[in-house]
């Protein structure tokens, strides 16, 4: 079932998420509708806080080479840590709680990340390119850090005048 995606500027988006305790049925399910979520959204990327549940939880589908996304390659994340970041990488980023716009942004090249699984199983994996770049802009929904807030003054305030145009503008349609 695909859920309603909270957009900026709604203050949800800047809730610190909690740890998750509960490895049960209802997590599944959620977990589940994520996935629909994300897929029928057109995202890679997804954290538990942009549908509006406040938990640390996050999941990703990086494409392959042809660009298609597989169920087999969902990695779903929860209670991440991060650890042993290297170098640094720019990588043109999107979000699905920030429609319609793209923008370069610096992170770190290479990390380390330990997480439990749906079953609450202890996993790690080190993570490069895109999936680098992904796993850090998510884990910075788990802190209510949007990555509008890696731009420049400047940057932003053109940012906030084209996003709110572009917000009156759907709205008109809509009505
Ligand atoms: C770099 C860093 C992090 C990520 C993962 C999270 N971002 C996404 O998954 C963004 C998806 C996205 C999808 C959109 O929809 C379509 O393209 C049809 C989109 O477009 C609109 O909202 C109009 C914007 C973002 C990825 C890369
Ligand atoms: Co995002």
């Amino acid at each position: 079932m695909k859920l309603p995606v909270v957009v900026y500027p709604d203050k949800r988006l800047k809730l610190i998420s909690t740890e998750v305790t509960e490895f049960d049925a209802d997590l599944h399910e959620f977990l589940d509708n994520m996935y629909d979520t994300m897929i029928e959204s057109n995202g890679i990327g997804l954290a538990a806080i942009q549908v509006a549940i406040q938990k640390r939880i996050l999941i990703l589908c990086i494409p392959n080479e042809e660009g298609e996304q597989h169920y087999e390659d969902l990695l779903e994340i929860i209670n991440p840590v991060l650890s042993n970041e290297q170098g640094s990488i720019v990588y043109q980023e999107g979000c699905l709680s920030v429609p319609s716009f793209y923008e370069d942004i610096e992170r770190h090249e290479k990390v380390t990340l330990d997480y439990q699984d749906r079953h609450g199983k202890a996993q790690r994996l080190e993570a490069e390119g895109l999936l680098c770049v992904a796993i850090q802009h998510e884990l910075d929904h788990l802190d209510g850090k949007l990555f509008i807030e890696k731009l420049s003054y400047i940057r932003r305030k053109k940012f906030e005048k084209e996003y709110k145009k572009l917000q009156k503008s759907k709205k008109k349609e809509a009505s």
